[in-house]
């Protein structure tokens, strides 16, 4: 009967789901869990084997009335060898087997394709090896999360570093963690399972325009959650990510066309804002770690020192690349991280491009758009509701 009951459990893997989260989605993952189990009922057999002789003794050995206590031996050599060496030998056995499973982990085999990751306070990204970058995104909650599309059967080798503070890439289903630090690389690797067929991509028709929904028509996916796992400041528990693992060629496809995806500036600047930016701005006035973007274009703002600054081109471009150079007036001590060597000059006009956007002053000066020279938008003295935004410029 409990022999029966003990196999039903084996056989629902009850005994690692447990302890582990969800099933091992590499081969590495199920070495780490099989040395997992192999230590954890290693420890419950000798703490079991333990307790029972500990307990049986000092039954037997119990003070009873009239009895007098029996000397103990002096010691006994065969069996103090015996109980020093044997355990000694599983240790050795425990070491190597662990060494040689944190090796597996850490060296990425030569056919790895290299990406960089970048962690910063909060959120992730990934250049991918053609210099797109991670632009998908789903909405969970109240946050955007950031997707990174995955070629299955294939090893990806990450390098990362962190823009700011520590951060620690974690993906529970990879059996992967490993540290963020400024300053220092440090890499993960890993090879996922090809996806089990349950989930696929909407279908989309031949015609349609989005070229990357296009690359990925009916192909199979499976999502691996992606966490911080290193305390980093206010939004930390929201720093996640999510993992899509899709088949090589259809990997393939969606790089070329997320490589080729265009947008205008101001989209592109906020798909950046979406990823990089909005965990401290806001673009609809509500408060953040850092000053909201809603009509500070063409507006002036105060500086810690008092100082009053317009904010332009060169201001923006200046906040982006070295934010301590000027301090907006109550933000002193939330440190914004710099963002050069990671956003190029093009990237910036882009997030440029999309301020301006969120700007009742928005096209003022802008030779490309005459309508900014408009009496009803954005002319000094005029009036403009708040919130209300050119016709010409993409929303
Ligand atoms: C970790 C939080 C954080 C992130 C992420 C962040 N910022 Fe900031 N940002 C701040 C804080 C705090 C300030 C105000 C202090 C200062 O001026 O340096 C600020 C100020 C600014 C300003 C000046 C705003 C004003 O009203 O004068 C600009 C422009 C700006 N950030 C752009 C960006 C862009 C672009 C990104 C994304 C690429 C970004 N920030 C990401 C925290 C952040
Ligand atoms: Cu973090």
């Amino acid at each position: 009967m409990s022999d029966r009951i003990l196999f039903m459990l084996a056989e629902q893997d009850v005994f690692s789901k447990a302890w582990l989260r969800a099933p091992a989605s590499t081969d590495v993952a199920r070495d780490t869990d099989s040395m997992f189990m192999w230590l954890w009922w290693f420890c419950v057999v000798w703490f079991v084997f333990l307790m029972a002789l500990m307990v049986y003794w000092v039954i037997k050995y119990r003070r009873r009335p009239g009895t007098v206590a029996p000397k103990s031996a002096s010691h006994n050599t065969p069996l103090e060898v015996a109980w020093t060496i044997i355990p000694t030998l599983f240790l050795v056995y425990i070491f190597f087997r662990g060494f040689h499973g944190w090796i597996e982990k850490i060296v990425a085999p030569g056919d790895a394709i290299e990406m960089n990751l970048t962690g910063a306070r909060w959120y992730w990204s990934i250049d991918y090896p053609n210099g797109a970058q991670s632009p998908a995104s789903t909405r969970i909650g109240a946050k955007d999360i950031p997707v990174f599309y995955m070629p299955a059967e294939r090893s990806v080798k990450l390098r990362m570093q962190s823009q700011d503070v520590m951060h620690a890439f974690y993906v529970p289903d990879f059996r992967i963690k490993q540290d963020l630090w400024p300053n220092r690389y440090s890499q993960m690797w890993f090879k996922a399972h090809a996806p089990d067929g349950t989930l696929k991509h909407p279908v989309v028709s031949n015609d349609a325009k989005d070229e990357v929904a296009k690359a990925l028509s009916g192909v199979p996916y499976e999502d691996h959650w992606l966490f911080c796992a290193e305390y980093c400041g206010d939004e930390h528990s929201e720093m996640a990510g999510i993992i899509r693992v899709v088949p090589e060629d259809a990997f393939n496809r969606w790089l070329d066309a997320i490589k080729n995806g265009t947008g205008t500036p101001a989209e592109i600047g906020q798909a950046i804002w979406k990823l990089r930016c909005s965990s401290c701005h806001t673009v609809d006035g509500g408060k953040n770690t850092g000053p909201t973007w809603k009509n500070i274009w063409g507006h002036e703002a105060q500086m810690m020192t008092g100082k009053m600054i317009m904010v332009d081109e060169n201001y923006v471009r200046e906040s982006i690349l070295n934010p301590q150079a000027q301090i907006v007036m109550g933000f002193q001590g939330q440190n914004m991280p710099s963002f050069a060597g990671v956003l190029n000059d093009k990237q910036i006009t882009a997030v440029i491009e999309y301020i301006k956007t969120l700007s009742d002053m928005g096209t003022l000066g802008d030779p490309a758009h005459p309508a900014g020279m408009d009496a009803k938008v954005g002319t000094p003295g005029t009036e403009t509701k708040p919130g209300e935004k050119p016709a010409d410029k993409p929303q």
